[in-house]
This record gives C-alpha cells, sequence and structure tokens, in this order.
C-alpha cells in the first residue's frame, strides 16, 4: 500500500532547531514496510516549514495527492495531539477513503481518548509498531479485515490488545535513509543539523543510531517504560554489534557522516558491549555522543569513551535532592553524579546535565536550591532545567490527576501543545509549586547557569572558526530569547 508517514510541526519554536534529530521512529517504520513490499515514504513536518500562505496541513494534502496515498500514520508525543488533529481532519476531509492511523508514546498511553479527541482516526498502534503496522497493512492489501491485528485500538472494533515486545532486534530492516531530506536538517539546524545540542564542529555531518530498546529504572516521571511495555522490562533489549556496525558503516561510506548521537533510554546496554563498542569506534572516523545514566560508568569507561571519539555525554540527573531522586526512583545518589562528572571531565568529555524541577510532585523550593549546588559543584559544560511534565503513561500523571494537579479545558483534556519541556505557563501545578513559581525558578535556575561569565569564556575557549561563533551565538539568542520571554510553540 501506498504509504506516508508523518511527524508533526515542533512544539519547541526556536528551540526545536537546537534539539533537531531525525526522525528515526518513522524512518524505521516506513524502511520495515517497503522491505515487506510495501511503498512508504515520511514527512517531517518539523523541518518542512510550508511555502509563504500555505500551512503544515496544506503540505500533507499536496504530499498525499502527489503521491496518491492510501494511508497516512502519524507519529505523536503528546504536545503533538492538537497538530495531528488538525493533520488528520483535513486529511479525512481531503481523502474520505484513506486509512488514518497513529501511534507513538501519547497514542500508546491514552489510544482510547486519542481516537475520541481525533474523529478522523481508525486505528491507534499500541506501543511497538514494527510489526504490528505491516501486519495491519498486509490485511488491508489482501482484503481481510484488520480487526484480528494484534497491537491496535480501533475506533468501531475496541481493542485486540498490546503484542509481545520483539525480541530480537537485529530483525528489523536497516533503516533507509534515502526517505531522509538530509538537506532539510541543515537548512534549520545551521551547520551542526542534527549533532547534539553543544557539539560545535567544522563540517560536522551528524546522524542518530539506537543500539537498543528499553530501560530497567522507573523514574516516575518518565513514559519509557509504557512506551515498550510492562513485558519489556526489565531487560534491555539490545542489537547485535555486527547489526549497528552495518549501519554505522553505511552511515559513513554512503551518507559521509562523522558524528553519531546514541539515542537509547540508557546507554550502554551493557559494559562489555561498550569495550567492543569503542573497539570498533575508534577505527572508524567518527566521533559520537550518546545519553547515559549515572550508574554504571566509571573512570575507565570515560576513558575508553574518549579514546574512542566520544565527545560529549548527556546525563539524567534531574535532581540534587538525596531524597527526590530516591522518590522518583532514579536508583541514583547525589554522590555518584558528583564522581561520574569528575571522572567524565578528567577523561575530556564534554557533560550536560539534564536537571528538573518536579521530577517528584512533592518537591520543595529547599530541594530545587540542592539542584543548584549540585549543578554549580559538577560544573557541567551544558544544563537544561526542564519543568517535569505529567505526560499520560508516567506515574506523576497519575499523581497529579489524584490531586487535581491538571489544569483542564472545557472537554476535560489538558491542553496538550501545552505538554513540553519548556511549555510557558505549564497548566499542571505540584504540591509545593504554582505554575507562575514553577517559571520563574526555571528561568532563575537557566539565567544563572548561562548568563554567568564562567560560561561564556569556557564556550568562547572552544570557538575554532567564525561558523561556530555564529552557532554559538544562534544558540544564545535561542535560549536568551525563552529566558527572556519570547519562546513561541508550534501551530495547531
Ligand atoms: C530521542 C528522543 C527525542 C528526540 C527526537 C525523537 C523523535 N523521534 O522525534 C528529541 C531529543 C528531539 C526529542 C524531543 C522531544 N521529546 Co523525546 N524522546 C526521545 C527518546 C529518548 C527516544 C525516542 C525514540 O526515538 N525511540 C525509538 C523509536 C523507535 O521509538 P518510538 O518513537 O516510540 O516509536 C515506536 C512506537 O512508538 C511506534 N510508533 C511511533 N510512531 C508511530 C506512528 C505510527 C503511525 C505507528 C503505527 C506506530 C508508531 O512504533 C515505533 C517503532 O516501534 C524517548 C524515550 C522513549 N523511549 O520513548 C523520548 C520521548 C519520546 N520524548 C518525549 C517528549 C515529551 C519529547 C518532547 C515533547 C519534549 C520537549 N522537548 O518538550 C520533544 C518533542 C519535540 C518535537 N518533535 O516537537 C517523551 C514522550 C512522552 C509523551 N507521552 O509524549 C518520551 C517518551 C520521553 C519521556 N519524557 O517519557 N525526543
Ligand atoms: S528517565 Fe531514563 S533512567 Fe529513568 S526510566 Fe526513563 S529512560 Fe530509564
Amino acid at each position: 500500500m501506498r504509504v506516508l508517514l508523518v511527524r508533526p510541526p515542533s512544539v519547541l519554536g526556536r528551540m526545536s532547531r537546537q534539539n533537531l534529530q531525525h526522525p528515526t521512529n518513522i524512518l524505521g517504520l516506513a524502511s520495515e514496510l517497503n522491505a515487506r513490499g510495501h511503498e512508504a515514504t515520511i514527512l517531517d513536518l518539523e523541518v518542512a516549514p510550508p511555502p509563504p500562505g500555505m500551512s503544515s496541513t496544506d503540505v500533507l494534502l499536496a504530499e498525499i495527492d502527489a503521491s496518491d496515498v492510501e494511508v497516512v500514520g502519524v507519529s505523536v508525543v503528546t504536545p503533538h495531539v492538537p497538530a495531528a488533529r488538525l493533520l488528520l481532519g483535513a486529511a479525512r476531509r481531503h481523502r474520505p477513503s484513506l486509512l488514518l492511523l497513529a501511534g507513538g508514546p501519547h497514542a500508546t498511553a491514552l489510544p482510547g481518548d486519542l481516537l475520541s479527541e481525533i474523529p478522523a482516526l481508525d486505528a491507534v498502534c499500541l506501543g511497538e509498531g514494527d510489526e504490528a503496522l505491516p501486519e495491519l497493512l498486509d490485511a488491508v492489501a489482501a482484503g481481510r479485515s484488520p480487526t484480528d491485528v494484534v497491537g491496535w485500538m480501533f475506533a468501531e472494533e475496541g481493542s485486540t490488545g498490546a503484542r509481545e515486545p520483539l525480541a530480537d532486534l537485529d530483525v528489523l530492516a536497516p533503516p533507509d535513509r534515502r526517505l531522509l531530506d538530509w538537506a532539510a536538517y541543515i537548512r534549520l539546524g545551521g551547520f551542526k543539523g542534527v549533532a547534539s545540542p553543544g557539539i560545535v564542529r567544522s563540517g560536522i555531518h551528524a546522524a542518530q543510531v539506537h543500539l537498543s530498546r528499553g530501560c530497567y529504572a522507573r523514574c516516575v516521571f518518565c513514559s519509557t517504560n509504557s512506551v515498550w511495555g510492562e513485558r519489556a522490562r526489565p531487560g534491555i533489549r539490545r542489537r547485535s554489534l555486527e547489526h549497528v556496525l552495518t549501519e554505522i558503516d553505511e552511515l559513513i561510506d554512503t551518507w559521509h557522516v562523522n558524528h553519531l548521537n546514541f539515542e537509547d533510554d540508557i546507554f550502554p546496554p551493557t559494559l562489555a558491549y561498550l569495550d567492543r563498542l569503542c573497539q570498533a569506534l575508534a577505527v572508524r572516523p567518527v566521533t559520537w555522543s550518546c545519553n547515559a545514566r549515572v550508574d554504571g560508568l566509571r573512570r575507565e569507561h570515560f576513558e575508553a569513551m574518549a579514546a574512542s571519539g566520544c565527545l560529549k555525554i548527556d546525563f539524567g540527573v534531574e535532581s540534587g535532592s538525596d531524597r527526590i531522586l530516591e522518590l522518583n526512583q532514579k536508583l541514583v545518589t547525589r554522590d555518584r553524579v558528583e564522581s561520574v562528572f569528575e571522572d567524565s571531565r578528567r577523561a575530556g568529555i564534554l557533560r550536560t546535565a539534564y536537571l528538573m524541577l518536579g521530577s517528584h510532585i512533592d518537591e520543595r523550593p529547599e530541594e530545587v536550591e540542592q539542584t543548584w549546588n549540585l549543578a554549580r559543584a559538577i560544573e557541567p559544560d551544558y544544563i537544561t532545567f526542564t519543568l517535569a511534565c505529567p505526560y499520560p503513561g508516567t506515574q506523576l500523571w497519575k499523581d497529579c490527576r489524584e490531586h487535581g494537579y491538571l489544569e483542564l479545558r472545557s472537554g476535560g483534556r489538558p491542553d496538550w501543545k501545552r505538554y513540553g519541556y519548556y511549555p510557558g505557563l505549564p497548566p499542571w501545578r505540584f504540591h509545593h509549586f504554582t505554575p507562575s513559581e514553577m517559571v520563574a525558578v526555571q528561568k532563575r535556575f537557566l539565567r544563572r547557569f548561562y548568563w554567568s561569565p564562567g560560561f561564556a569564556w569556557r564556550m568562547l575557549r572552544r570557538v575554532r572558526s567564525p561558523e561556530q561563533l555564529r552557532a554559538l551565538l544562534e544558540a544564545g539568542r535561542d535560549v536568551t530569547g525563552f529566558i527572556g520571554g519570547r519562546h513561541v510553540g508550534a501551530e495547531g
């Protein structure tokens, strides 16, 4: 079948270009469909801005006509819901015969609610779509009823329940990167393109790679486990290194990629895996960066990582209070954070600390101050300080709902568009913070970090070319715009 898979426009306004990535999820799904005989393409509305006088919806409808599309599937994180509603509604009116589908973290967490919120939808995928989507389309193409394909909730016929998590990730078709409009990411992201924020190097050409799926932790603010399904816990499913290296070699040889972002839920899948990965990357012409937890990795690992080209690690730290780290079930301690930041600094790796306000509903102002003190002590190269968002599928969502802390609109739902990490005034609260108090603390925190002479000096010391200086100034302008209150949201 002719299928168009869509990522809706970003909700991050100008900040989106700092955090730009290829949509590996719809890319993987389209590649899998094509490997099984369908004709799938992708439309990334995050980087396909409408020409003057047109909207993202017009772009979608034009694409539907141009490729004579039969199926449209939209990938939905929570703040995408309003845009998905607009897009799918317009698609239904434009071509009533289309099969309209949605999947992704929000669709998985609240499938029934999404079906009633977006009446244009025919079905919602529950969790992994790699098998569920091709099976559904095979059934439709063969004239069979799709309503007994497992892993879906249908608008009329109810749910067939979640699928078993894929046992072997090596069976997935390799991502076919011919489906990406590479130039569009450079246009929006600047010379850094989709490299991780803070990687400033001339001539950088980046791509995202996943080694694994799943996480053994169960942080109360994170919905990873609800995406992969409880049955996927506690194991981390990993691709074989051979499978990964085939993908990496293609990125290097065919696409001239020279920087990789590993975007796993947790990194590395095991220490033995890390050892082999570092050996393999050390002999390839690439640098790399990753997300990581602060447990597991020690000095010798950071040294091996640096020697194999690791430039930056983004660590999930969240809080400087041991009480909050215990309540939010991060399974780490403040001491551990400090030693990991010191060890990785000594290895010469740039480090981001992901910090949060409200990673547990009971966080108190003095505990946020402990987070600030930790941020000063560990001297990260970058920080993010976000407001924990009660995403459906998390314990935080349940807690906030139970306490009546979610601001609801007349239809009884929150304003999903504001469910981003930089939402303006958040439509939720916590025990000890009102929405405006949260925003005030967030801005003060970011200002203290990014507007300090020490930070400016550290950044300027890294500049090696006019391009790098321009990228830094642009990043500075985006962050400053946010801190100064000029954050603009997405359409929808
Ligand atoms: C990498 C990542 C990013 C990347 C981009 C990812 C992308 N693909 O666009 C960056 C850093 C840019 C990012 C940004 C954001 N992210 Co993010 N991100 C992740 C992370 C760590 C991995 C996502 C991933 O690639 N997984 C691998 C792919 C294969 O899995 P997948 O996307 O879930 O797709 C599978 C299924 O969901 C399903 N599926 C997905 N789409 C579709 C569509 C159809 C039609 C079908 C049938 C099936 C289907 O099939 C896929 C294959 O099995 C996840 C954590 C996680 N494990 O989910 C958070 C996560 C997805 N992010 C999240 C959020 C909230 C955001 C932001 C909104 C945060 C913000 N900054 O405000 C933004 C959104 C930006 C935007 N686009 O507007 C949340 C979503 C929670 C929710 N309920 O919506 C997650 C789950 C983390 C969390 N906090 O719990 N993110
Ligand atoms: S925040 Fe990170 S460590 Fe915690 S459950 Fe999510 S992926 Fe795992």
